[in-house]
């Protein structure tokens, strides 16, 4: 993260001209964003929703490139395509992008690992994660420097379109004290060693988390499905009771990743749901958080988020360090999950 923020983060901003100097013209003309892309690094386009419609107020949508590229599309005026992959070779993302011409985009920008792939010698802007290779198949360092990258290029847009330049400053500061903030994170494995052994026989697991950290939920659910093999489902928590509520009883471990924040009331009042349903509830919350009635029989572990916008990037750590505990322990092949690929190219 610290590699992938390096060089394009100064002391009073993002600098200027980060995609390089032919972007300037596509990036000011951009009124809306259209991102694509697939598994995890789909997760890490809808955090980004978040940041570029709260900060550059520009509408964003994400969908996944799989049932993207088999649609007809309605493109509005001026949108830039934004296609997000770890390898850059995702047969459905790359073929997504393929069809940007046709489908009346402005321009295309891909946020990507791998600098002679496919996806970067085809878009017309690139913006590089600095993640090094990913060992495993499972993306897990490829997610938290793509959320790093989004965050710059967020930043990017909000300079652009009118954002207050001492907010801005302010939003750099806190990105700039991201690599600490995950440094602090990391020190919870201990913790989350102890948490993971209750997950050794569990057969489902719930995830929940609201706003910008309903994505942080999908991914932590993923990560666990992906490398454990323990079934979990992610749901922002306000739609607990629009349906999975029906599921939890003691035996179902529930996971919340509860940031401070102005969602937090209303997180807290889902949870209690949880709570009186003996559902056993897991809570990432921050220091202050006040969470620690919500768990008298379940566990609180508390993450310094460094601040509201970077938590979701810092809450993601103790959630991919859960799954691979809990695959480390169940004796699963952490970098090789059976029936998956690193790169989908067919
Ligand atoms: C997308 C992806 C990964 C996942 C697995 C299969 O890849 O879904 O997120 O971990 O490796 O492919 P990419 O387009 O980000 O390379």
């Amino acid at each position: 993260v610290a590699d992938t923020l390096e060089a394009r983060l100064g002391p009073h901003g993002v600098l200027p001209n980060i995609f390089g100097i032919e972007s300037d013209e596509l990036l000011r003309r951009t009124r809306g964003v259209h991102i694509i892309a697939c598994g995890t690094s789909y997760h890490a386009g809808l955090v980004a929703k978040y940041w570029i419609e709260e900060f550059a107020h520009l509408p964003v949508s994400v969908e996944v490139a799989s049932e993207y590229r088999y649609r007809e599309a309605v493109v509005p005026p001026d949108t830039l395509l934004v296609a997000i992959s770890q390898s850059g070779e995702t047969a459905d993302t790359l073929a997504a992008l393929r069809e940007s011409t046709r489908r009346g985009y402005l321009g295309t920008l891909v946020i990507c690992n791998v600098p002679e792939s496919s996806l970067v010698r085809e878009a017309d802007l690139k913006l590089m994660t600095r993640a090094g290779p990913e060992i495993g198949v499972a993306s897990t360092k490829a997610f938290t420097t793509q959320l790093a990258a989004l965050a710059l290029f967020a930043l990017e847009l909000a300079q652009r379109n009118g954002m207050d330049p001492a907010r801005h400053a302010e939003l750099c500061a806190e990105l700039q004290h991201l690599p600490r903030a995950i440094e602090d994170a990391l020190k919870l494995e201990p913790a989350i060693v102890e948490l993971a052994a209750e997950f050794i026989h569990r057969q489902h697991a719930l995830f929940l988390g609201r706003g910008a950290h309903y994505p942080v939920a999908l991914e932590g659910s993923l990560k666990l499905k992906e490398i454990s093999y323990i079934h979990a489902e992610a749901y922002p928590a306000g739609e607990l009771k629009h349906g999975p509520l029906a599921l939890v009883d003691e035996k179902m471990p529930v996971v919340a990743v509860a940031p401070n924040g102005p969602l937090l009331d209303k997180l807290k009042s889902n949870l209690q749901e949880v709570r009186a349903r003996g559902g056993r509830l897991i809570v990432f919350a921050d220091g202050a958080a006040g969470m620690d009635d919500m768990t008298d029989h379940g566990t609180t572990l508390r993450v310094a988020s460094g601040g509201n916008f970077i938590a979701p990037i810092v809450f993601t750590v103790p959630l991919q360090l859960l799954a691979y505990h809990v695959a480390v322990l169940r004796g699963t092949d952490v970098d090789q999950p059976r029936n998956l690929a690193k790169s989908v190219t067919v």
